[in-house]
């Protein structure tokens, strides 16, 4: 195939080699390739400007907890040579400037077309092409369509009843304003526990009157141990990025911090808590994915580095009633999501923040001045609701996806998503989805290099065969999810409810836990991928 158009039907007002959706980090690094292979692409994103995640969470203390320096682009040399990380881990204001500097060296935004929200995606079988509608209306089409649209991008609110009345300022941490919040003298609550609050608590705690944190349930909290950043210490750094890339290339989940190759009874119990304290002491993820490597599928071995946890957070919070109320009881510790903190836990020694229980007496509703719980009310004038994301297939879920013979990808994914390595879809032809379900997550932009580049490495391939359709057969898929299947078998994260396990109390229908995402290696992960592009896409009807 070559760069040419294809036949455009009636309503389209543009015609493209490929549209990709979403202009953060996947979509411009996406955008960059398709230039290379002479694509004539288009980008639609839903803000005004480029960043994806760090666009849209710019709440308090929003920030990187994978180390600055394993999460930039690694594609790009001169950029690695310019750009100076000042934190361990970057706040989000560095990120978004980071990322508009790639944006202004590729000069991305002329191939971007702002404020352009994708409501739905059409299969076109005689044209052999995607039309894609904005919700103003306006179509194009392309041969391809790449989704960029991010794992944790659709925020959920909760339905309480009374929330229009509220007369106070409120906000979603995934969907912060662009002008700064005063939280000065002012009577705070925060409704959600999860990395977004953790962060948006220990910031706001600074300077708020009084801060009433609602925690339906606790999380395990770690030591973030950040830092700056000296001149110095980047240039060090700067000398050991092939280092850094090789690492992130070889650990289970991208990070720098990979399983220790010990069971936790595999030493004495002197040894083990050394070994807990030592990690405890580290900076970033390695007292998560750094641990004893049986820490997510042993139980007895969950439970020992739990209490050990535990313990900490008895220490550090003075309120020995408090420190209950933040000790998990329903899930061990690496579970769920381990947000990382900075002073989180000595927050609640503060004389103006209060813990409330909101599982032993739940939000019942919102007032026009406060929140009123099952035996209190409590008056604020600022509400951050740090509740989530319909995480995974919500993104998708957003967008009215027909694929061939007019199947639509929300009902066919109704009781959880297939795909093979997470990128192309069955009855999608031409569609590749970036992050979609089932592809390695971890250390995210690590894990979209590496899918791009796959992306842009089977383009190649239809351009250089004149294939104009691509999709997945089924028994690929069907093996493709067996293996997925297989890989969570056995994990302790399997029996609790997250969004890792496709939960979400906010959204109908996502109440039923399942493997909602890829839980194996990286490395495994790529050797799938890499194995159907080897055999020059096995598994993929090409015609
Ligand atoms: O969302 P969450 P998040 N009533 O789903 C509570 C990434 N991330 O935005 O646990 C009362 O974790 C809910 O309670 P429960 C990271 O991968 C990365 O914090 O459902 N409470 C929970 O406490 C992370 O895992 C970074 O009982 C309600 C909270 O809201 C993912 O994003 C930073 C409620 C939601 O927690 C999501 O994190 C931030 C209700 N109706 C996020 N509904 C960094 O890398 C929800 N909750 C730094």
């Amino acid at each position: 195939m070559t760069a040419s158009p294809v036949g455009q039907p009636a309503d389209v007002t543009g015609m493209f080699d490929a549209i990709v959706i979403g202009a953060g980090m996947s979509g411009l690094y996406q955008l960059i390739r398709l230039r290379e292979l002479g694509m004539r692409a288009l980008v639609l994103e839903a803000g005004t400007g480029v960043g994806g995640t760090w666009y849209w969470n710019r709440y308090p203390g929003c920030r990187f907890d994978s180390e600055s320096y394993s999460y930039g682009y690694s594609f790009d040399k001169e950029l690695l040579a310019e750009w100076d990380w000042t934190e361990h881990f970057a706040p989000q204001p560095e990120t978004e400037r980071y990322l508009n500097r790639v944006a202004d060296k590729y000069d991305l935004r002329r191939d971007i077309r702002f404020s352009s929200r994708v409501t739905a995606a059409r299969w076109d079988e005689a044209s052999r092409s995607w039309s894609v509608a904005l919700e103003d209306g306006t179509r194009f089409a392309s041969r391809f369509l790449i989704t960029a649209i991010g794992a944790l991008s659709s925020p959920t609110m909760p339905a309480f009843p009374g929330m229009d009345e509220f007369e106070g300022q409120s906000f979603h941490t995934g969907l912060w304003p662009k002008e700064p919040v005063d939280f000065a003298g002012k009577r705070v609550a925060v409704i959600g526990t999860g990395a977004s609050g953790v962060q948006t608590i220990q910031e706001v705690a600074k300077t708020a009157a009084q801060l009433t944190v609602f925690q339906r349930t606790p999380n395990w909290c770690a030591p973030l141990h950040n830092g700056t950043i000296s001149p110095e210490d980047m240039a060090e750094i700067r000398n050991r990025y092939d280092e850094i890339f090789a690492r992130c290339r070889e650990t289970f989940a991208c990070f720098l911090h990979t399983a220790d190759p010990r069971n936790t009874f595999d030493v004495t119990p002197e040894e083990r808590e050394a070994f807990l304290e030592k990690l405890y002491s580290e900076r970033g993820f390695g007292i998560w994915v750094g641990n004893f490597k049986d820490l997510l599928t042993n139980r007895a071995a969950n439970e020992v580095v739990s209490e050990f946890i535990a313990n900490k957070i008895r220490g550090r919070v003075k309120d020995q009633r408090v420190a209950e109320m933040l000790i998990p009881k329903t899930h061990g510790f690496g579970t769920r999501r381990v947000p990382l903190e900075t002073r989180y836990y000595e927050v609640y020694n503060q004389p103006n923040v209060l813990l409330v229980d909101s599982r032993a007496t739940p939000i019942e509703r919102i007032t026009p001045t406060g929140i009123k719980t099952s035996d209190a009310e409590y008056d604020v004038d600022i509400i951050v609701y740090a509740t989530g994301f319909d995480a995974l297939r919500g993104a998708f879920d957003r967008i009215d996806f027909l694929g061939a013979g007019g199947i639509s990808l929300k009902e066919k994914w109704e009781h959880g998503a297939t795909s093979l390595v997470g990128m192309l879809q069955e009855g999608f032809p031409n569609l590749f989805t970036l992050l979609g379900p089932h592809t390695a997550l971890g250390n995210i932009p690590r894990s979209i290099e590496f899918n791009v580049d796959w992306v842009t490495a089977m383009l190649r391939h239809l351009q250089a065969n004149g294939i104009t359709r691509a999709e997945p057969k089924p028994e690929a898929v069907a093996a493709w999810m067996d293996h997925v299947a297989e890989v969570a078998r056995g994990l302790l994260s399997m029996e609790v409810d997250s969004w890792m396990t496709g939960v979400n109390s906010n959204v109908a229908g996502k109440q039923v836990r399942h493997v909602a995402r890829y839980t194996g290696s990286a490395p495994t992960y790529r050797a799938w991928a890499d194995d159907i592009a080897r055999q020059g896409y096995a598994g993929v009807a090409l015609d």
